[in-house]
Parts: structure tokens; sequence; C-alpha cells
């Protein structure tokens, strides 16, 4: 779809003279914009388009935003030396004093400054980035700790529950309305033999013996944004940070920081998990919140990324088998790719758990 950017940008009380707008990054939910501006020294934006097919209440979901982004910016204000621009995400209210917009056509749109010089990575490659990756999300956790007020909305709720979630499976596999569950036969088959055993973390929360706290709920690698130097930037992508396990969170963040290969790869001899880059991360994680973390929390770490990969392949299975109405797909079986491609990690980390376990085991 074509939009004229140059409107919706007018609509918000930015500083600087749009000059144009281009297409930018590689999220699979939202359509997000980069807008340049013509005057040299003055910020670029991030133009967002929300999918509110996903998001359907945006009035909440930007509520949560905005307490978590002005909650980050002034504990970044107290600390020396630190750049709230460039190490939490700043919205830019409308010209009414929102912070989003609806156009003529019923699209919401939201602005951000643009965190200029940075970079992001859909593969890693080497640990010092995986360890700096499990810094930010380390901190962010803390950082978000002591949010004031009541609890954030839960703007996809049951998001990474996995009972819900292999309910929803079932039921589609069952329904099969794009006539496309025969031909995943193998992966459905691989999916059913280990759900009894993905219900652990889930179960433990139930029981109390992990305590929801405030998490991101999407860490992929490419929402840790990294400075020139590969250092510890910002974490962007707010949209799900509501209650939650840090299972899911450090879950996340392994499943693309270690896996070796890009997460739709097509050539599965190519998926593997890193060990290493497994260790770093958890390093860089610890670092920030041994402190905080209870002891059945710190043990399950290890198997949090089985756990996450398992349900965000269950997930592209599912959005597959039921035709593609949620995730941005390419090609015509992009879905059914991304969830080969995952599944193989989950086996991977399988094969790598033992490994996985004593490293834990040892750092914590
Ligand atoms: P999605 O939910 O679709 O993944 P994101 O909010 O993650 O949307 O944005 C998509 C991409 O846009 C990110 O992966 C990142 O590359 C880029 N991006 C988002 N916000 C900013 C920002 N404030 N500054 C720089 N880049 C950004
Ligand atoms: C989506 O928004 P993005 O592209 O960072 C998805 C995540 C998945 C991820 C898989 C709101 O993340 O849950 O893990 O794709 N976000 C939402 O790449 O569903
Ligand atoms: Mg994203």
């Amino acid at each position: 779809m074509d939009h004229n950017l140059r409107d919706v940008y007018d609509n918000f009380a930015a500083d600087g003279t749009f000059l144009k707008g281009e297409s930018y990054g590689s999220g699979h939910i939202h359509d997000t914009f980069r807008v340049e501006t013509a005057e040299k020294g003055k910020d670029d934006y991030i133009l967002q388009r929300l999918n509110n097919k996903i998001f359907k209440n945006i009035p909440e979901l930007q509520n949560n935003i905005e307490r978590v982004t002005s909650h980050l910016n002034h504990k970044l204000r107290l600390i020396p030396g630190s750049d709230p621009k460039r190490e939490c995400l700043t919205l830019i209210p409308s010209k009414e004093g929102k912070s989003w917009i609806t156009d003529k056509t019923g699209s919401f749109w939201r602005m951000y400054i643009f965190i200029s010089n940075h970079r992001s990575y859909n593969i890693v490659d080497n640990p010092a980035k995986a360890f700096e990756g499990g810094k930010a999300i380390g901190r962010f956790q803390a950082m978000l700790a002591d949010l004031p007020g009541a609890p954030l909305h839960e703007t996809i709720p049951y998001f990474h529950d996995i009972e819900k979630r292999l309910d929803t499976f079932s039921h589609t596999v069952k329904s099969n309305p794009a006539g496309r569950a025969e031909k995943v036969a193998e992966e459905v088959d691989f999916v059913l033999k280990r759900s009894e055993e993905m219900k652990i973390i889930l179960r433990m929360g139930k029981e109390g013996k992990i305590p929801v706290r405030i998490t991101h709920n999407d860490t992929k690698f490419n929402n840790i944004l990294l400075d020139e130097n590969d250092k510890a930037l910002c974490v962007i992508d707010l949209d799900t940070v509501m209650p939650g396990y840090v299972h899911y969170d450090f879950g996340d963040a392994i499943r693309t920081a270690a896996n070796v290969a890009a997460e739709d790869e097509k050539d599965l001899s190519k998926v593997k998990m890193d060990i290493k880059l497994f260790e770093t991360y958890a390093k860089g994680y610890l670092s920030e919140t041994r402190e905080t973390l209870n002891d059945t929390e710190k043990e399950y770490l290890a198997f949090a990324p089985r756990l996450i990969t398992y349900i965000i392949a269950l997930r592209f299975l599912t959005d597959y088998i039921d035709g593609d109405h949620y995730f941005k797909i390419h090609h015509e079986h992009h879905n059914l790719q991304r969830a080969r491609a995952q599944l193989k990690l989950v086996e991977s980390m399988e094969e790598q758990y033992g490994a996985m376990r004593k490293i834990i085991s040892t750092m914590i």
C-alpha cells in the first residue's frame, strides 16, 4: 500500500522538515518507515503504521509504551554520561498531544526519534555482541522492575502461553483452512511429541516458584540496537512489554543470538545453536540480573531457549496452516520455511541441553 508519508508526518509535533520517507528494517508486524528531515543536525524519525489486527487496542498499547519510555527516560537521566535520546525510545506526540494518530483510511500511526548510528543484527557473528545483547536485556528488565502504577495492559493476551498456543494449533490443524495440513504431517508430529515437556515453565509459574515480572517478550536480537562500537545501546519494539516470565526474554534472545543461521534458513544443515554464543549471552544477562532472580528462575534459564524456539516454530507453523494471516511473508511457503528452521534449532538445542545446563549451573 502507498502512503502519503509527508501528510502523516505533518500530524506530529516533530522538529524538522520532511525530506523523504522509506521502508525500513525487517520487522514482521508493522509497516515501518524511516523519515529523513531536510535540516542537517535535526533528528530523523521512525514512522510506523501499526498493525491493529494484531494489536487490537491501540490506546492501551500506546499507554503502555508511554509509561515504559517515560520511566526509562527518567532513570537514564539520573545516570551521569547517559544519553536518553539514544538509549531508549522517544515517542513524538501528535499536534493534538496524543502518542498516535489515525489517518483518513483508519490506519493508526506513531512516531519515534530515529536512533542514529546504531547497529542492528539479524545474525550474531561473535561472542562480544551476544554479551552486549545479554547486558541490554538484563538492564532493561532491571530498570522496569520498579515501574509505578497499575500492571501494564496485556497487549496480546496469552502471548507466550504454551497451552493456549497448542490449543490454537490443534484447532487449526483440525479445521485446516488453507488445505495445507497434509503437507506438514511430519512437523505436526514433531510438535505434538514435545508438547507436555514444554509446559514446565507455565507450571512453575502457576505453582508460584517463578514470579511474574515486567518483561519485553520479543527479544529477538534485531530488537536490541548496539552502538557504533557494538556496545549495548537500546532495546526497541516495546509493543509486548507486559507481565511475563524472564525465561521468555532469555529464550527468545538465545533463539536469535545463538543461531548461526537465519531465522528462515532454507538449508537446514546450516541451522545450529552455537554454545559459545549461548554462554556469552548468558554471562551478559546474568551480570545484570544475578542478584534479583530467584534460584528456580536461574536454574530454568537453560530450558528457556528450547521453550521459546518451540513456541515461535509452533506459531509459524500455525500461521502457515491457517493461510498466512499473522506474520508478514515474502514468498508463498515462507512461514513453513521459518517453522522448519526453528524446529531444526529446537533439535540442536536438545542435543546441547546437557552443556547448556552445565554452563548455567557454573554461572549462578
Ligand atoms: P516490528 O514489530 O514490525 O518488528 P519494530 O518496532 O521492531 O517493528 O521496528 C522495525 C525495525 O525498525 C527495527 O527492527 C529497527 O531496525 C527499526 N527501528 C524501530 N525503531 C527504531 C528507532 N527508534 N531508531 C532506529 N531504528 C528503529
Ligand atoms: C515478531 O515484531 P517482530 O518482527 O520483532 C513477533 C514475535 C516473533 C517474531 C519472530 C508481536 O517480532 O513474537 O517472535 O516476529 N511479534 C509479535 O521473528 O507477534
Ligand atoms: Mg521488531
